[in-house]
């Protein structure tokens, strides 16, 4: 029987492992679809907003690692994709873009909804292919897989209808993706790097996202080098469970003894981490080592004394049988300590939370990380949600805790879960959402979850603004502007749509209304939290120019009559502080 491109395009997504495709139909993709339809190996997953869609297959990606598609069609369509895309470009998440295009005829021609695919794409996708040829077909399909699964990131294959429909060349659609090469560094740079080792007094260790596979030789490494282990968000859930050197993350999410570790070590060893805050980062008092299997991530945030090119785990697993085992054990000591006396102040509205009102976020999440189960799988909103999973949701070897960590778009929270959960049928999947962030992108879409009876818990931080940047804006030293607005009770709103609703604002019902949203599995659950508004947050470590910032903006209030908003403030957060 004949092929059409379309068809020739599922064939090779599925014989790629892509299981998913999550969009919006329309003009162009109409011929794309009904491919998919006859093809069945490949599920539709008819989202409200392709933003959605977006961010869904990104966690579905990040998490399995399979390649997973994504489509849109036409101008704004497409438009809605990019800023999924770019969260894939930035999370290092396989995923495919269909993006529907005008008729081939048409090309150039300023055509109602037409769009330059290769201009609109160019900042997030690795690869783009307009497919305005039905010979091009095997070539621009196979080429966008191969980008996406061995790059890592988002790829576009931009599809008129007319050539989606065209008859295909008689070809094969077989790709078989072959596992990960292994990369290590040379061994003439492998034993300049354990002299270095060698000859430092203390080392530390700071690992991210590339430690992914490496947990287990990053956590021997550091044994036998007394290191102290820090980590960014990426890497947290890698480095820090059951790892007796972990010492909490540095950043303006830090907690521990991380900033303190690895700016007063001989030798900083970075691990598979782009972490992007430079300042958090030590200057010329420390050597630093960094090991990445990008290159490009090699030197770009702080100065190295050496930078090598390899995968975490190929590298470690080297260096272990090269490097000899420090004794010393009171730089460690000292971190580990400081890491100890920090998380007892982090229990602060924790252990206090059960008689606060309105409810602390801290008690929210530390109760939310005990009731969960031990695979259970998080996402945090970009917002305050990020602060308290970073501090009180605690990892383990089957959890999982993401979100747009580096490209930090808000609204992530909720697609994320729903594409984890689609992946993961019945595995617990928990939405820790900014109440701008359900608003901007998740009520929509709460209605695909309920026609599909997706089990996605979601637990709303009502705080009545965008308290993240309410914060940000004190510590830069301004008044807070723009920030606040008002809600809804989240909870009628869902049982209105289908969805489970709860409401919590007493502080008491906490434990009880998050274990009843944990145990509802028929189908998906928002949780509306009221949570504290003024629960500010200030990393472990404040740079000199916050703590400056953060006054001023006090002090600028007092004098335009917010005396109120001052008091609140400190009252609530001095103790922190
Ligand atoms: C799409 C997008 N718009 C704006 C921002 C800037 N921003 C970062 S966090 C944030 C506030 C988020 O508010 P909310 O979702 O209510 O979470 P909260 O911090 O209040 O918990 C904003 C506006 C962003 N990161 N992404
Ligand atoms: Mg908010």
């Amino acid at each position: 029987m004949s092929k059409n491109v379309a068809d020739v395009l599922w064939e090779m997504l599925a014989n790629a492992g892509v299981k998913r495709c999550y969009g919006i139909v329309g003009d162009a993709l109409n011929p794309v679809i009904d491919a998919l339809r006859r093809n069945g190996k490949i599920e539709f997953i008819h989202v409200r907003h392709e933003e959605y869609g977006g961010f869904a297959a990104v966690a579905e990606a990040y998490l399995t690692g399979n390649p997973v598609a994504v489509c849109g069609t036409a101008g704004p369509g497409v438009v809605h994709l990019f800023n999924g895309l770019m969260d894939a470009r930035k999370e290092g998440a396989p995923v495919i873009a269909i993006a529907g295009d005008v008729e081939s005829k048409l090309i150039d021609t300023a055509a109602l909804e037409e769009l330059n695919p290769y201009t609109f794409f160019e900042a997030a996708s690795l690869y783009t292919g307009r497919l305005v040829n039905p010979e091009q077909a095997r070539a621009v399909i196979n080429t966008a897989i191969r980008t996406a699964v061995t790059e890592k990131g988002p790829t576009v294959i931009s599809l008129p209808g007319d050539v989606a429909s065209a008859q295909a060349a008689d070809q094969s659609t077989e790709i078989r993706i072959p596992a990960a090469p292994v990369l290590r560094p040379s061994d003439a740079d492998l034993s300049q790097l354990a002299r270095m080792i060698d000859d430092a007094k203390t080392v530390a260790i700071f690992g991210g996202d590339g430690c992914r596979d490496a947990r287990d030789e990053v956590i021997q490494l550091a044994a036998k080098l007394k290191a102290p282990v820090g980590y960014s968000f990426r890497g947290k859930q890698w480095l820090e469970y059951d790892n007796p050197n972990a010492v909490g993350m540095t950043g303006l999410l830090g907690y521990g003894g991380a900033y303190g570790a690895i700016n007063d070590a001989d030798l900083l060893l970075l691990l598979g981490t782009d972490f992007p805050f430079s300042e958090f980062l030590p200057g010329k008092g420390v050597k630093k080592v960094q090991i990445d299997k990008n290159p490009k991530h090699i030197g770009r945030r702080t100065a190295l004394d050496l930078g090598l090119v390899g995968d975490v785990k190929a590298t470690v697993t080297a260096l272990l049988k090269s490097v000899s085992a420090k004794s010393e054990t009171r730089f460690l000591e000292k971190y580990l300590a400081e890491t100890k006396s920090f998380h007892e102040l982090l229990q602060h509205y924790v252990t206090k939370g059960p008689g606060i009102k309105p409810i602390r976020p801290e008690f929210l999440a530390a109760t939310l990380s005990q009731l969960a189960a031990d695979d259970a799988m998080f996402f945090a909103d970009t917002g305050t949600a990020c602060i308290w999973m970073a501090r009180h949701i605690n990892g383990g070897r089957n959890r999982r805790l993401f979100g747009s960590f580096s490209w930090a778009s808000m609204a992530n929270a909720a697609p994320n879960a729903f594409g984890a959960q689609l992946a993961y049928p019945g595995r617990q999947t928990i939405a820790l959402c900014g109440d701008g962030g359900i608003t901007m992108l998740g009520l929509g879409d709460l209605l695909t979850q309920v026609e599909r009876k997706t089990p996605v818990v979601q637990i709303i931080l009502n705080n009545g603004s965008l308290d993240f940047v309410n914060i940000e804006q004190q510590e830069a030293g301004f008044i807070p502007f723009g920030v606040e607005f008002k809600n809804p009770n989240f909870a009628r709103v869902a049982e209105a749509m289908g969805a489970k609703g709860i409401r919590i604002e007493e502080p008491g019902d906490v434990r009880e209304g998050l274990a009843a949203a944990l145990a509802h599995n028929s189908g998906p659950v928002l949780v509306d939290a009221v949570v504290d508004p003024l629960a500010l947050s200030l990393p472990s470590h404040v740079p000199l120019h916050t703590v400056t910032g953060y006054t001023l903006s006090l002090a600028k209030q007092v004098l335009t009559g917010r005396m109120d908003t001052v008091i609140k403030t400190i009252e609530h957060n001095v103790r922190l502080v």
